[in-house]
């Protein structure tokens, strides 16, 4: 038949999953075989993710794939992270977590040898301590590069346990800040001139590219075939959720809402403006060399964070009831600036978010309800503020916004995002990036498809629920003014 059969392996910074896909003219459908949990972890060196239970919680996802005789496999996961292999291939270290507070300290650090302006001529990319710069240079003072013959993000690494393949998927490789935005290769000048080894960056890959075929020892644990070609997909989990936006026209802006929240413009080329810089806007890598021009909010980390906070404290903290309770708060007591810094390393949020709101002025939330009122109300703003930024700066017009990923099960959120927008929040798919890996698998093996073609088929393929905003315009302006005006006052990171 003419029906395309594939594993998606889609890991998050919360959870990840392995799903089939099956994928046809008028057919899109993805089965969930396995789920698990995902969270930092920490040791006396910090932060670090426990990539040896991922990789086994892939393979016993693979294992189930099997019985279904895929015939591609494609991995995806979050940014920026990555596991340093030695000359025998062995990987040295858990790899780091970005959310490691020290990444923070090495933004001074790298400043006095490159300064800002051309750290974004050169990589377009927003300043964030988490990028994978910042990681490294954390990883050099350690002396962890100094034996590390190979530096494989998070994809490429599982991929490489799959396959034996080394590889550097491009739209992952364009959120290092050390890939040439417009040279479209490694920075090499600027990893030599931070003192970091060029060698260990891998020869680059696209999208779609053969990535090679299960090892023996893989092919025997999980049954696959040996046969079975395992695809680059657009490996960052951001750009396969994008290539899901069931948009019909040009004229959207896209939330790709998980644990980080990242809101921007499909576009044709990088903007490198001073303005832009100035805005911290980011030019990653998307298919078919697109630019995602985006920034990284903070997403629901904040509410992930409260929960698992409220339940170390023995409460229930059942997400739903607190949604409900959330919806009936009063609006606008108290909203934050969720770009502060201070909430990206783990720890105890609802007293940090009690903190930044006494030092803001705002009254500071007294139950977890009014705490969840809080996050999302914040969440909303930053939405907002994004979504004409990126609009302005790239001098495009915006219709409709797309929510997509966990987030848009959220209906809260959509709809405070929906006003504090004022424009139509188009949410779900609640899966795009495993539908973004998916497609990618099926268009590399021949299916026919541009940009709007895989897009038509998710909008007539996937449930989605439209939001229209409210009459609450003013209100949101009055908002958006009053944390901006205070954003002077407050001390900032
Ligand atoms: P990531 O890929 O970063 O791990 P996801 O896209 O899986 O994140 O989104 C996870 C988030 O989705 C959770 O933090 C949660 O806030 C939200 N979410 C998941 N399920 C629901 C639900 N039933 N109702 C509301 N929010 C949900
Ligand atoms: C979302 C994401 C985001 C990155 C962050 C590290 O999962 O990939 O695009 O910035 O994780």
């Amino acid at each position: 038949s003419n029906e395309f059969n594939c594993a998606a392996v889609d890991l998050g910074a919360s959870s990840g999953r392995v799903v089939l896909g099956r994928v046809g003219s008028d057919l899109l459908e993805l089965t969930e075989l396995h789920r698990f949990g995902n969270s930092p972890s920490r040791d006396e060196s910090g932060w670090r993710w426990d990539i040896g239970t991922i990789h086994h919680e892939v393979l016993a996802g693979l294992r189930r794939a099997a019985e279904h005789g895929p015939s591609s496999i494609g991995v995806d996961s979050w940014a920026v992270d990555y596991g340093l292999l030695d000359r025998n291939g062995v990987l040295l270290a858990e790899p780091r977590h970005h959310r490691d507070p020290r990444n923070a300290e090495m933004i001074e650090r790298v400043r006095e040898r490159v300064d800002d302006a051309e750290l974004y001529r050169v990589t377009g990319l927003q300043q964030l301590p988490i990028n994978t710069l910042y990681q490294l240079v954390v990883s050099l003072g350690e002396g962890e590069l100094d034996s590390a013959e190979t530096m494989l993000l998070i994809p490429d690494l599982l991929t490489y346990w799959l396959t034996g393949e080394i590889g550097a998927e491009v739209t992952n490789a364009s959120t290092t800040q050390l890939f040439d935005v417009r040279g479209e290769d490694w920075a090499y000048d600027l990893a030599r001139r931070l003192g970091l080894p060029t060698h260990v960056f891998p020869p680059l890959r696209a999208p779609g590219d053969f990535a090679g075929t299960p090892r023996a020892e893989i092919s025997t644990r999980t049954g696959l075939s040996r046969s079975v070609r395992v695809t680059s997909v657009a490996s960052h989990d951001t750009a396969s959720a994008v290539v899901a936006v069931p948009a019909t026209d040009r004229r959207f802006a896209y939330i790709s809402c998980g644990t980080w929240s990242l809101v921007g413009l499909e576009l044709d080329s990088p903007v490198l403006t001073e303005r832009s810089r100035a805005a911290n806007v980011t030019n990653e890598r998307g298919i078919d060399g697109t630019t995602r021009y985006l920034r990284n909010t903070m997403g629901l980390w904040l509410l992930q964070e409260c929960l698992r906070c409220w339940r170390e404290r023995g409460l229930r903290a059942d997400l739903d009831e607190l949604l409900e309770g959330a919806a009936r708060q009063p609006a606008f007591r108290s909203v934050l600036d969720t770009d502060d810094p201070a909430f990206i390393a783990p720890q105890d949020m609802p007293t940090t978010i009690g903190a930044a709101c006494a030092e803001a002025g705002e009254p500071v939330p007294e139950t977890p309800e009014a705490t969840v009122r809080c996050v999302l109300e914040s969440l909303a703003l930053a939405h907002r503020r994004t979504v004409r930024s990126v609009a302005e700066l790239a001098d495009r017009e915006v219709d409709v916004v797309h929510l997509v990923g966990g987030g848009s099960r959220n209906e809260l959120l959509c709809s405070l995002t929906a006003d504090a927008c004022d424009l139509p929040v188009i949410a779900g798919p609640t899966e795009a990036t495993a539908l973004g890996n998916v497609l990618i698998q099926a268009r590399a093996h021949g299916m026919a498809g541009d940009r709007s073609e895989l897009r038509a088929l998710v909008a007539a393929t996937q449930p989605l629920r439209r939001f229209e905003p409210g009459d609450s315009a003013g209100a949101w302006d009055a908002v958006d003014r009053r944390v901006r005006d205070r954003a002077g006052t407050a001390t900032r990171a």
